[in-house]
């Protein structure tokens, strides 16, 4: 597949499901061809630390450092801090490991110090040789909050880790978007000219919707007429990874693809243009087609790096079909 030089490409990314796209899409695409967005809706501060998962999930893949047993954390991790801590009483319900701890402290020191994430984040790409760019989706505080069924409010990372998902959610929110700003890497490739948006297979209500749901995002995409691709997250009616399906059936969506593509269409009206579908669910290609969206149905479930560089392809093929 050959890709034009010229073109450039905008990929939205929460943490291992994004991450595994984005790392197929760094082996075909330039370093100056992509610019990925990671969501930042589930940083928190834990321990007097800046712990920003995604970011670090996305980073960690793209430098072959990532922990492919757990999905998120460094390889060859040791948790020699999270023991001594227990063994003090400290709070350890999220594990965080020796090698790991080095990446919150120094982000922590370079924050108080004064710099921005996006700053943080080139530095911490530089020193792991991350040739492509990864920006924050803003440099401003925001945190997804969930709401629960038993009328509690919880920070992401207590509902996500500390009460394993288990809590019933009626909905989110994000606290802080509507004063935040894209970063500066994130607006200058809005205001690029785009080949096409690549929604990676995260899970639409946490880790994508943050990033489109800062002031301005989706219009100046609708604006910019550029097509917008999702992956499913769901497929054979199972998130790959994590809460989405849970969520969906809790919030009364039909825990299939096609109820992510009603979703974005929901959210978002006509920004997404194109839909890929596994091949587990191509049943759904009808109804997906029915609601406006192109569709392709490939295997998407990403096992392989040859698994993840072929879906990389067959999307950046699809994407280039499709007009916004
Ligand atoms: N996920 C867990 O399920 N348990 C943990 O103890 C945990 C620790 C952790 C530490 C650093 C980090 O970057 C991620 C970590 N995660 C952990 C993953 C994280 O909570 C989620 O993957 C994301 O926030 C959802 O995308």
């Amino acid at each position: 597949m050959d890709i034009p030089h010229s073109n450039h490409y905008l990929a939205l990314s929460g943490g291992v499901g994004g991450a595994k796209l984005v790392l197929g899409l760094s082996g075909v695409l330039a370093p100056d061809q992509m610019t990925v967005v990671a969501n930042t809706g589930d940083d928190f501060e834990h321990l007097g630390l800046n712990i920003c998962p995604d970011i670090d999930t996305v980073l960690y893949t793209l430098a072959d450092w990532n922990n492919k047993e757990l999905g998120w954390g460094q390889a060859e991790e040791s948790w020699n801090f999270l023991a001594a801590l227990k063994r003090l009483g400290g709070e350890n319900w999220f594990s965080l490991g020796d090698r790991d701890m080095a990446t919150h402290i120094l982000r922590t020191q370079l924050l108080g110090a004064g710099a921005s994430l996006s700053e943080v984040i080139e530095q911490l790409s530089a020193k792991m040789n991350i040739a492509h760019r990864i920006v924050p989706m803003t440099d401003e505080r925001v945190r997804t909050q969930v709401h629960c069924r038993d009328q509690r409010t919880l920070s992401f990372q207590h509902y996500f880790v500390r009460d394993r998902c288990q809590p019933e959610v009626t909905g989110f929110e994000f606290s802080g978007i509507d004063k935040a700003r894209p970063s500066a890497g994130f607006s200058a490739a809005l205001a690029s000219p785009l080949s096409a948006v690549i929604i990676c297979p995260s899970n639409p209500f946490v880790s994508v919707a943050p990033i489109l749901e800062i002031p301005g995002v989706v219009a100046q995409l609708q604006a910019a007429r550029v097509p917008v691709v999702v992956i499913s997250n769901i497929v054979g009616g199972e998130a790959i990874k994590g809460p989405a399906a849970k969520m969906m059936s809790e919030l009364g969506m039909p825990q299939t693809a096609l109820g992510v593509a009603q979703h974005y269409v929901e959210q978002y009206g006509d920004l997404v243009k194109g839909f890929v579908l596994d091949t587990a669910d191509s049943a759904l290609e009808k109804e997906v087609n029915a609601l406006g969206l192109a569709t392709i149905v490939t295997k998407s479930v990403m096992l392989t790096l040859y698994d993840k560089i072929e879906l990389a392809k067959q999307t950046l093929a699809f994407a280039s079909t499709l007009e916004a």
